[in-house]
């Protein structure tokens, strides 16, 4: 039996690299398109010893051509749209670039299926971003969208465009609205590996100190390997529909700070509020985290925990890993780095 073909956009960034690592362990033949930009940082496909396994083809969600003759020259069973300009502080200074590729991009796909491969299933990621400013205490598939950045609203036009092609055109179309996924491949762009990795260089006395925007949002943090499970299960239900994907456990960004800094056996005093706020070194008294206004946003998200209730009931999901392993996990990569 010849094999099943998948498409994985974004296959570079952190859950491409993971879920091209899943489908060839599946058996898959994996097509990996990305722009060839991102290509060069091949990074994440080296360290997982998969950059021989899988077939590379150039591709750009701003450009229909590149998807159509992506379809052209394979027949996709599965399409896993991971691309995007993903990078939410990035969003605000460059909100028409984030809108084209983040939002429109993945109607470029949907319309290509529709048009050349309609049995062709399409996986979008959504996110929890979309919720924006909550007022709820956990939120669901049903829960209200609020977006706070270019990014959130690109996002939320990609997941109602993806509702609205599964009931306009009966396409096998369906979203994942994952809440914040890590791991030892996140990119230092992001919170927690820019904790994880810059916290570790501290330790080794390779960096003095590390600076942050608001240590008070609050992020429902779950391991990247566990949610790309869920993303290829969404696919292999029977009728096609939407899930969250999360913990359920929300903690503050200090909160994970602390984690780290128990775990690299680093002792801290914290002092001082709001921008003056710093964690001094208790060894020798020195400031090793600091506040940088630069870090902060023009609007911010303070608040999100999602439930994988619907997740659990109808695709026997839950997450494995938790906050602790997913730390222990980054800050064994990370000093592995530094040797
Ligand atoms: O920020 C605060 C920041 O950039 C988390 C993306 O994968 O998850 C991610 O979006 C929180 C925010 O992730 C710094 O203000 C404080 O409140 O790690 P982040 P994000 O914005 O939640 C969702 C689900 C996605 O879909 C996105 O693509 O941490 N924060 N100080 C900081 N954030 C950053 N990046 N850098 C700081 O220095």
């Amino acid at each position: 039996m010849s094999k099943k073909i998948a498409l994985v956009t974004g296959s570079s960034g952190q859950d491409g690299s993971y879920l091209c690592e899943f489908l060839l362990k599946k058996n898959y033949k994996v097509i990996a398109a990305d722009r060839r930009s991102s290509r060069d940082n091949g990074w994440r496909h080296k360290e997982l010893g998969i950059q021989n396994k899988l077939v590379y083809e150039d591709f750009d969600l701003s450009d229909i051509n590149s998807i159509i003759s992506l379809f052209r020259k394979y027949k996709f069973k599965e399409v896993y749209n991971l691309a995007a300009q993903s990078f939410v502080g990035s969003s605000f200074s460059t909100p028409i670039y984030t809108a084209d590729v983040t939002g429109l991009g993945p109607l470029r796909i949907l319309d290509t299926i529709k048009n050349f491969s309609p049995t062709t299933k399409f996986y979008q990621a959504s996110s929890s971003e979309m919720y924006g400013k909550v007022n709820e205490k956990i939120l669901d598939e049903n829960s209200r969208f609020k977006p706070r950045s270019p990014y959130a609203v690109a996002k939320l036009f990609a997941h109602e465009i993806t509702k609205n092609y599964r009931e306009s055109y009966n396409l096998f179309c369906c979203s994942g609205i994952l809440f914040n996924h890590e791991s030892p491949l996140r990119g230092e762009e992001f919170v927690t590996r820019k904790i994880t990795k810059q916290l570790c260089e501290i330790k080794n006395g390779k960096r003095k100190f590390l600076e942050l925007g608001n240590i008070y949002a609050k992020r429902d943090w779950g391991h990247a390997k566990d949610y790309i499970e869920a993303i290829w299960m969404i696919l292999q239900r029977r009728k096609p529909d939407d899930y969250v994907i999360a913990t359920s456990k929300v903690h503050t960004v200090k909160f994970f700070i602390n984690e780290c800094l128990r775990i690299l056996n680093i002792p801290v005093l914290w002092k001082g509020k709001g921008l003056k706020e710093v964690a001094i070194d208790k060894r020798n008294n020195r400031v090793i985290i600091k506040i940088n206004p630069k870090y902060y946003r023009p609007t911010e998200v303070d608040y999100l925990r999602g439930s994988f209730k619907k997740a659990k009931k109808d695709l026997n999901w839950r997450p494995k890993i938790n906050l602790t392993g997913l730390i222990e996990d980054m800050i064994e990569s990370d000093l592995q780095r530094l040797v």
